[in-house]
């Protein structure tokens, strides 16, 4: 029987069939998945088949059919492993905020060209911006207005006020998508807003440190009342790029694949070659030089021997 996976916690899954049955699966003895190097065989939304296991009302997992796409880290606990965050995505939202916590535009781009280059769209959503004074308001207005530039959708929201918030849930209908950002963004503040039912557990308010306690631990879907689905995972610090190389960087920055072909060189590495058609874009002012200084640090930190 089908099934797709809801809940990951190590050894146990959270299993639910088509017919909307819940399971409690575990994987098969000595199942193995071929060419998998993550820490996590199975993640939540990979489709599976299983078996019931007799004289228990679990099941067994017996095979995991191919991801259409998945989103892919560096494991937070092994740098040379892979962990795969969630499979069958039709889009992620990345929670970020200017304050309580601090996102950075290096971690959002980071985030941007993982996306692109698994192919899942990406939606940044700012929240709690009930708490922006003047000086956050013209940072966010500034990134709208580069990002949107680059076509990446930008939406304001608070939680606290409701303001955006029926905007956000509009683009989850019949998508299963993904919820990703630091600790302490409110990605299970909005689950919880969502389906108040649920209760998930959030951060105190006085617990709020800085430090971005990890509250979510595992990641798990939910199913929308409306039709679709919405993935809570737990906050992370850094997003460690996997299976990408120095040389095809560029082509997961929209806006620099745009100009390439501009480029005097077909391998420019658009950093210090002449008649680079990136670094004039960036001069004229046509590519955001922060987006320039991500797309070096990026580079920089890709270690190409690791793959
Ligand atoms: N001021 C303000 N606070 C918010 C808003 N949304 C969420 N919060 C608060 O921010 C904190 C966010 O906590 P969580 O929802 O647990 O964050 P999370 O992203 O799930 O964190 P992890 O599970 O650790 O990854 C909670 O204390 C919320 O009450 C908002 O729009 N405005
Ligand atoms: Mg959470
Ligand atoms: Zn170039």
């Amino acid at each position: 029987m089908q099934a797709i996976i809801y809940k990951s916690t190590g050894s146990w899954y959270t299993v639910q069939t088509v017919a909307g049955e819940e399971f409690k699966a575990r994987i098969k003895g000595k199942f193995k998945i071929d060419g998998i190097t993550s820490t996590n065989p199975i993640a939540v939304g990979d489709i599976v088949n299983i078996e019931q296991d007799i004289n228990e009302d679990t099941v067994m997992i017996t095979e995991i059919f191919e991801r259409r796409n998945y989103i892919n880290r560096v494991s937070p606990h092994n740098k040379n492993q892979h962990h795969i965050v969630a499979s069958n995505l039709s889009q992620s939202l990345l929670f970020a905020t200017l304050k309580d916590p601090k996102t950075s535009l290096g971690f959002i781009d980071r985030f941007l060209v993982i996306s692109e280059a698994y192919h899942v769209p990406a939606i940044i959503v700012f929240n709690k911006i009930d708490l922006y004074a003047a000086k956050e308001r013209e940072k966010f207005e500034h990134i709208r207005k580069t990002y949107e530039s680059i076509g990446y959708k930008i939406m304001p929201m608070s939680l606290l006020s409701g303001e955006g918030t029926e905007e956000v849930k509009g683009v989850l209908q019949n998508k299963t998508t993904l919820l990703s950002g630091h600790s302490g963004v409110g990605k299970s503040s909005f689950i919880n807003f969502l389906f108040p039912k649920l209760a998930l557990k959030t951060q105190n308010v006085s617990d709020w440190s800085g430090k971005g306690l990890h509250t979510t631990t595992f990641a798990e879907m939910f199913n929308l009342p409306d039709g679709g689905k919405l993935i809570d995972t737990p906050g992370i610090r850094e997003m460690g790029l996997v299976d990408i190389g120095k040389d095809e960087l560029a082509q997961f920055f929209p806006e620099m694949q745009a100009v390439i072909g501009g480029c005097r060189f077909k391998n420019c590495l658009h950093i210090e070659e002449p008649d680079c058609a990136v670094k004039e874009a960036v001069n004229e002012g046509t590519i955001d030089p922060d987006r320039y200084v991500s797309y070096l640090t990026i580079r920089d930190s890709i270690n190409e021997k690791a793959y």
